[in-house]
């Protein structure tokens, strides 16, 4: 329900045996891509800090370059145990290349001879997906560039569009305004009738544009529901004014990602986001406030996982999904799928691989299906001892409600 994957039709850096590259391109596949994963770059800095080597100097390499020297450095001259580095491993078994090759040469000439289209096939095969959700930055000139060019031309059965509003909630007056007024939707800095008519048009345009099947943000650890600073009004009143309006008019459900604090270290890009904790009341305040909105929420801090299930214990229109980010790591997907199957039973979403790289779909799935297979047979050998027996069919039912139909049927319900 949640990656960052796009099908060919977004351009691909790597052609491989379509020839077709497109430096600029969305579709990130191969073993270049999986090694220079953002999380593997912040764990290459921890061995080869930057008095070594520059944060420029890495990022003027050419992608082959960055991912020899993260190959070196964490593959082979250290044992590739963290999560980010088992999960190349798992993804290059499955794939029947050699993880243990002290280099990527032959990898790469595989990944070359493959098709991108055919590649996605494959991995979704192997990954036991059937289906991809994309989010979709509208605010990334890349991207809404290329839903201008050809919205018709980037349609992909095996790929769904989210719309990803972010700076509409995090920075109404200093990004969202300017930047709807220059494409034509005239708003002003604060959220007044004009911004309001506005804004609410640039989401029915975008929904259709994409035929998004859900609206998406990230949030600030900071973020409070009612706003506390005036700084985060605007963003309090776009979301009461402009969003939630819209979802409930199209009724589409709106996922909150909360405690993601961006470029806490710039140099490092991506790789310099960090977790903070946030508030989980703000939350309920919002479920309470506008019980006819839909609501996907994820929460980055572990400290927020225990109050995140209490609070969908209160509010049917509240839908915890995954284990997003930095507490998608084995003992904490244990920990919190654990406590969410105790407090929500099966009405909830264990996870979302949040895949950058096509070929992570293998080893984010493989992984946490061990892990969530093993808490559920648990759960079902606790129930059995409790003198209730659990067919197979029970157990088919629940793997079905966890990996598609409470997705579905969140989506879809009135
Ligand atoms: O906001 C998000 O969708 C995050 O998942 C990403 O921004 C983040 O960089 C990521 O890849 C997490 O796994
Ligand atoms: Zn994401």
């Amino acid at each position: 329900m949640h990656t960052h994957l796009y099908p060919p039709a977004f351009g691909t850096p790597m052609g491989g045996s379509s020839g077709k590259s497109d430096p600029k391109g969305s579709m990130l596949w191969g073993i270049d891509e999986l090694v220079t994963y953002h999380y593997l770059v912040a764990e290459v800095y921890r061995v080869v800090p930057p008095t070594k080597l520059p944060y420029e100097q890495f990022w003027k390499m050419s992608k082959s370059e960055q991912a020899d020297h993260i190959w070196k450095n964490l593959f082979v001259e250290r044992t590739p145990v963290s999560e980010a580095c088992r999960g190349v491993i798992t993804s290059m078994t499955k794939l029947g290349l050699d993880p243990s090759d002290k280099s990527l040469a032959s990898a790469r000439k595989w990944c070359a001879q493959q098709d991108p289209s055919k590649q996605i096939d494959r991995v979704m095969e192997i990954a036991n997906v059937s289906s991809i959700t994309m989010t979709n930055p509208v605010f990334d000139d890349n991207e809404r560039g290329r839903w201008e060019k050809d919205a018709r031309g980037l349609a992909d059965p095996r790929f769904r569009a989210v719309l990803r509003i972010d700076p509409i909630l995090r920075d109404w007056k200093g990004t969202a305004a300017p930047r709807l007024g220059a494409w034509n939707y005239p708003t002003s800095e604060t959220i007044d009738a004009k911004s309001i008519e506005s804004g609410r048009k640039f989401l029915r345009d975008w929904i259709d544009k994409m035929n998004a099947i859900y609206l998406a943000v990230s949030l600030p650890p900071e973020w409070r529901y009612p706003a506390e600073d005036e700084a985060s009004r605007a963003g309090q009143a776009a979301l009461e004014q402009i969003v939630l309006p819209v979802c409930a008019e199209r009724n589409l459900p709106f996922a909150m990602m909360i405690g993601s604090r961006l470029r806490v270290n710039p140099a490092l890009r991506e790789a310099g986001d960090m977790v903070g904790q946030a508030s989980v009341e703000s939350l309920v305040n919002l479920c309470r406030g506008f019980p006819n909105n839909r609501f996907f929420v994820t929460m980055l801090a572990r400290e927020n996982q225990h109050g995140l299930c209490v609070a969908a214990r209160k509010f049917a229109n509240l839908m915890v999904f995954g284990c997003w980010w930095f507490v998608n790591n084995p003992s904490l997907i244990d920990e919190i799928t654990r406590m969410r199957m105790e407090l929500l039973g099966t009405s909830f979403i264990p996870q979302h691989s949040d895949a950058r790289i096509l070929e992570q779909l293998i080893y984010k799935w493989e992984h946490s299906r061990e892990i969530i297979g093993d808490v559920m047979a648990e759960k079902y050998e606790d129930l059995e001892r409790a003198g209730r027996r659990v067919s197979g069919a029970e157990i088919k039912r629940d793997v079905k409600l966890f990996f598609e139909e409470n997705f579905e049927n969140f989506l879809a319900s009135r």
